[in-house]
């Protein structure tokens, strides 16, 4: 059995959700911010066979888009910040980010 920890745009969640639902995968879902945008985000914990692995991958491939984000760089205490003329930098965000992990033992009890 494989864990598939799974972050995902709020945008995607809906989606990937209702997929998860409609092919019998079980999800627990924890909010979460990203450490860099720190914008909210999902983190999925889905516990899957690992035959059926290749399939969560698709689903989750097929239902989370990259998007693009901008960002405001800060000034760095190098610079002056008078002289500091921001200039929007763009970040691409997801899909999603899937950490996949052996997991030795699964109980219901
Ligand atoms: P954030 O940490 O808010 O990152 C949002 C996006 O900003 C990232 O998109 C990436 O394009 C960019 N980014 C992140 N750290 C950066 C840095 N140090 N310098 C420049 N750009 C940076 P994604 O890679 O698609 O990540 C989306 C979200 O997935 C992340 O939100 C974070 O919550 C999670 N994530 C991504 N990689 C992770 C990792 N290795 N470990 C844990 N969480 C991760």
């Amino acid at each position: 059995m494989k864990l598939v920890l799974a972050v995902i745009q709020g945008k995607d969640v809906e989606a990937a959700l209702s997929k998860l639902t409609q092919q019998k995968f079980s999800a627990t879902v924890i909010t979460s911010t990203g450490g860099f945008l720190r914008e909210s985000n999902t983190t999925m914990l889905i516990g899957v066979e690992e035959e059926r692995l290749p399939a969560l991958l698709e689903l989750l491939a097929q239902t989370c888009r990259t998007r693009s984000r901008y960002i405001n760089p800060m000034p760095t205490l190098m610079e002056p910040s008078e002289f500091f003329l921001p200039q929007p930098v763009e970040v691409q965000v997801g899909g999603a980010n899937v950490f996949v992990v052996n997991i030795e033992r699964f109980e219901r009890i």
